[in-house]
């Protein structure tokens, strides 16, 4: 008979991340909040680095068809996209979305809200910054890249009011939102809104996002984050 401590072994997901991620250990990179849900959830993970030149080799484009990170490998199921695969660990995890049917869609549309309506002008900035940054129209693109940044945040500070997560206890579109909003800490721009600066802080103490943020970090770097 096949031993339980290997079936659980052979369930145990894998993640994909850089092998060394540029960001230094900041943990932008989208495999951090991946590991911040599996930590949310209480599940134990393996990660597995990938170089940038074997993200578009046919061993990794067979896992993901666009060639980046993350992808999460559990048993026969593969996945790409952070927020499938998030998706998937909430559905069958407690902790990351309501019992309730209707309140479990509304979690779900914060998720949809976050990544495709919140980071998109979010990444524009990166892209604005360290991709056309020294194109002729760079200064000129940049006021309008900032004020659709601004805007999408002053939507989200007013609907937040005073409240501590989007609708109710902590879920699955809270930690998208704050994985999405945390891409801005850089920049600054967060500290416009205080509820908004007040919620990213809020979701990075969580244990699970520490968790996962030093996991990341140790990954990075080889060494433990300092406080
Ligand atoms: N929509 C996809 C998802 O949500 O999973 C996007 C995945 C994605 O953009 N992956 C990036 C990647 O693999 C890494 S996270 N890029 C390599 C490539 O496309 O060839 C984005 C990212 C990249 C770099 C930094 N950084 O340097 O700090 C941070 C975040």
């Amino acid at each position: 008979m096949r031993p339980l401590v290997d079936f659980h072994m052979s369930m145990t997901p894998t993640l994909t991340a850089f092998e060394r991620s540029p960001d230094g250990g900041m943990g932008l990179a989208r495999d951090t909040r991946v590991r911040w849900a599996l930590e949310e959830a209480g599940q134990p993970y393996n990660v597995r680095g990938v170089s940038f030149a074997a993200l578009k080799q046919p061993a990794h484009l067979a896992l993901h068809p666009f060639g980046q990170i993350p992808t999460y490998e559990e048993g026969d199921l593969v996945l790409f996209e952070s927020g499938a695969i998030i998706f998937h660990i909430a559905e069958r995890h407690a902790g990351l979305l309501p019992e309730d049917a209707n309140a479990r869609s509304r979690a779900i549309a914060w998720m949809f809200a976050a990544l495709n309506t919140v980071e998109p002008p979010i990444l524009e900035l990166a892209t604005a910054r360290f991709l056309e940054g020294d194109k002729s129209w760079a200064e000129q693109r940049m006021p309008l890249v900032l004020d659709r940044i601004r805007s999408r945040l002053s939507q989200r500070s007013s609907r937040l009011g005073d409240v501590d997560w989007l609708d109710g206890a902590f879920s699955a579109g809270d930690l998208m939102m704050v994985s999405v909003l945390l891409r801005l800490k850089p920049s600054g721009m967060l500290g416009e809104f205080q509820n908004l600066s007040a919620y990213v802080a809020r979701g990075g103490a969580r244990p699970a996002y520490q968790r996962a943020f030093a996991a990341q970090f140790a990954f990075n770097t080889g060494k433990a984050p300092t406080a």
